[in-house]
Order: structure tokens, then sequence, then C-alpha cells
């Protein structure tokens, strides 16, 4: 690395400290200072991994404050409800969860949830602990050991409730539950459903991105509020809500964490010396493997989504389609993932500001360069992207994927999502998991 570039790392890193600090709400952080000023579950695990990089204790309040809303079932709730903050929508009258029997009564959370990318983050926290010793050490492997339950029984319950005829497959009730809220992956499933009466609603997120088009629609949002209702009435009780909800998926990028991160908890668990644990967790991370492996279209190489409803395939051109890259599996699946991400379609689309991965193929006539799911470029899943291809030993995709993160990371903006293109940075400014990305992008070179 030469001189200038070292300078670039080490201001980089103090911004994006900064930009933490502007989210951080003393227990927990805040997704966006605007945009989104409650805790959200996956954006928890990639701040939690950029805290580690700089403070450990703080790393794990994170993840402490995550569980702290884990519902009796084992759910891991999406939303975690700061509550000074009313500046969003919908925030938890919305969300009817007030009278859920499994939610704990004294944190306010959503009804839904979001990938478990959680275990790698506590794993993230464990190395970082043994790298500095002393206090930081301790406080990390003691994390571990009290938390071990809790991740475990978030597992147990996606396997259980969203998987329960073991297809390796997780079913998703709601787009927000995949994270890629308006992606095409979901167009369909969405064209069929037929919103009942919607309470009124006044969006509040259209008032914080520079252009309103780059979010969903109020018809989308109509839909989405339609979804929550359904589960609502309901009162989110696990069996009763596949029988109401109008939005039944199988995810596979859900799927593929879900198996990334089973593997990296078996190995937490045998550090505590849980080894029966360990050896279920294990055979989740092949029953995942397996079920993201088989989803895999023969004509295009990637990954499909299954709408249980309509009872099809769903094939779109989004960067989901990676999710055996994430899972991990056979030497032969995992080339062919890599030389098709490294290829045209995707970081070598001819044009892009950075060879990064847009979230829709530019080549997909779906594709839309500034609209949020639809095509932007998300820092935090380049992050993800590079873990797996790192666990992969695809060094030579981790490093691509990292330089370009840098160079694309150092307009000090942390944006939620980027135009592909021309590399403007869009959604949310001081995004906390695009700084949290930066972070861990750095590493120990600042
Ligand atoms: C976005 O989702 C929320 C709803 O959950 C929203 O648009 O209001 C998504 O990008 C999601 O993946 C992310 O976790 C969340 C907070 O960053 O924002």
């Amino acid at each position: 690395m030469n001189p200038q570039t070292r300078v670039g790392v080490t201001e980089l890193r103090r911004a994006a400290i900064e930009a933490l600090k502007l989210n951080d709400l003393g227990t927990m952080t805040s997704a966006a200072p605007n945009l989104y000023p409650h805790m959200w579950s996956w954006d928890a695990a990639f701040v939690a991994i950029g805290l580690a990089r700089c403070d450990v204790p703080r790393a794990i309040t994170e993840l402490r404050s995550l569980l702290a809303a884990q519902w009796s079932t084992g759910m891991i709730p999406h939303i975690v409800f700061n509550e000074n903050s009313a500046g969003y929508f919908p925030g938890f009258d919305r969300w009817g969860t007030e009278s859920a029997k499994a939610r704990p009564s004294a944190v306010k959370s959503s009804g839904i949830c979001q990938p478990p990318v959680h275990a790698i983050a506590v794993r993230h926290i464990v190395d970082r602990g043994r790298e500095n010793g002393g206090k930081d050490q301790e406080a990390a492997e003691s994390f571990l050991r009290d938390s071990f339950d809790g991740w475990l029984a978030w597992h147990r319950w996606l396997a259980d409730v969203r998987d329960p005829d073991g297809a390796g497959l997780i079913e998703i009730h709601h787009g927000w539950e995949s994270g890629f809220d308006n992606s095409p992956r979901w167009d369909g499933p969405y064209a069929r459903i037929n919103p009942g009466t919607v309470e009124p609603f006044t969006r509040r997120d259209t008032l914080h991105v520079a252009d309103a088009s780059e979010r969903p629609d109020d018809a989308e949002y109509t839909k989405y509020l339609w979804l929550v209702q359904q589960m609502a009435s309901v009162n989110y009780d696990d069996k009763a809500m596949q029988d109401v909800v109008d939005f039944r998926v199988r995810d596979v990028f859900f799927s593929g964490i879900m198996a990334a991160s089973s593997d990296v908890l078996a190995a937490l668990a045998d550090d505590i010396g849980r080894a029966s644990e360990a050896e279920e967790l294990r055979g989740l991370s092949r029953r995942f493997r397996d079920g993201v492996a088989s989803t895999v279209d023969p004509r295009t190489g990637l990954a499909r989504d299954y709408d249980v409803l309509a009872g099809e395939w769903i094939a779109t051109d989004t960067v989901s389609g990676f999710a055996p890259l994430v899972a991990g599996g056979g030497a032969q699946s995992l080339a062919a993932q890599r030389a098709l991400l490294l290829g045209p379609d995707w970081m070598g689309y001819p044009g892009l500001r950075f060879p990064l991965p847009p979230s829709t193929s530019p080549s997909s006539p779906a594709f839309r360069p500034r609209t949020y799911w639809r095509g932007p470029v998300w820092p935090f899943l380049n992050l993800l992207l590079g873990w797996a291809a790192q666990r992969n030993g695809q060094g030579d995709l981790y490093e691509m994927l990292r330089t370009a993160s840098l160079e694309q990371l150092a307009d000090l903006k942390f944006s939620e999502y980027y135009e592909p293109f021309t590399g403007e940075p869009l959604g949310s400014l001081n995004q906390a998991w695009t700084a949290a990305a930066a972070l861990e992008w750095i590493g120990s070179d600042a």
C-alpha cells in the first residue's frame, strides 16, 4: 500500500468511527440518523462487526441489546424501537405487537425477523477480543458463553418454524424479512396480493431521501402494511400466521446466510465445549447449504427463491443469486459462482464506477440504477460477500471486493446505497452498517 493510500485509510477510519458515534443511542445504534432512528436486527450485526474494530465492549453491548429483544419463541425481531424516536413509520403502535404473547413486554419491537448474520458478528467479536487480549478477551469470551443459548434458540426457531418440512430453505412472510425490501425478487408475489382495507397512513421515509422516487411507492407500502395487519390479526402467532398471510416465499439468500451462520455458530459451540450443539448446528448448516444448492437455475447458475403460494420458482438477476457463495459448498459450485460474479453481468459489467456488484444486474430489464433494492450497490452486502469469499479460499475475489469497496467508501459519505455507474451516494448518508463495513475492510491497516 503506498503512503498516500495509507493516509486515506486513516482518515476513512476516523470518519467511519464518527459516523457510528452519530448513530450511537447509548446501548444501541440507529441504522441511520433520520431515516432509520431505531435498531434493525441485521444492521446491528454488521454494526457490531465494525465496532469490534475500535471498541470491543461497545460491540458486545450492541448485540446484548438486540438479544434483550428476543421473543420467547427464539425469534429475534427485525426492529427494536428506541423509546425516544418517533420519526419512523411504521412505528411500534402500527405493528400491533403490544399483545403478542412471545414478545418480552419491556422491549418494544416489530413482529417479523431478518437474516441471521449475528453468529458471524459474534465470531468477529471473539476474534478481535483475542487479538487485543486482556479485558477485551475476557469480555468477548464471557459474552460468547452468556449469549450462546440465545443464538442457538434463534437458529432452532428458524429451522423448526420457518422450515418445518426440512427443505433447507427459510420461509419469509414479508419482503421486509428478506432485507431486500422492494427487490425484483418480490415483484411476482406482491403482484398477486390484493390488499383489503388498510388503516390510513403517512409515510416518513420519503422525507429523508433527496428523491422520493428512490423509495418504494405508496401502492407498495399499502401491501407492506396489509401484510403487517394480517400478521397482527393473529397476534404474530407462528402457526396461525402461515394460514393468514398473503406472502409466503422461500428466501434463498436468507437461507444461504442461515447455512453460513450455523457453521460459524457450530465452531463457537466447540469453543465453549458444547459438542452436541456443535453437531446439531453443523447439521443445520448442511441442511441449508443443500437447500440453497437445490435452487440453482441450471441455465443461469444463479440461485432462486420459491413462491409457496403460487407454487413456482422466482428467477431474477439479483445479487441473491449468489446465495451458494455465502452458504459455502463444493469446489465446483463455488468456482462457478465466483466466475459469474466476476463476469460481465456483475462486477465486470462495462462502465461501472467501481467493480462492485449492483443489487440487480444492469443486464436485467428490472434494473433501476437509483431505486433502492432494484439496482444500487449496497456496501454492507459486499462485506458479506468478501467475508464468504475469504472463507471459501477465494482470496483474489476477496481482495477485489476489498480494494473497490475502500475506494468507494473514500467519499466519506457512508451512504445507504450507491448509483453503480456514477458512484453517486444515495439514500441515507451516515448509514451505520456502511460505516461499519468501512472499519472492517480497513481491518488492522490504519
Ligand atoms: C430497509 O428496510 C426498512 C424496513 O425494514 C425500511 O425501508 O424502512 C432495508 O434496506 C433493510 O434491509 C434494512 O435493514 C433497513 C435498515 O437499514 O432498511
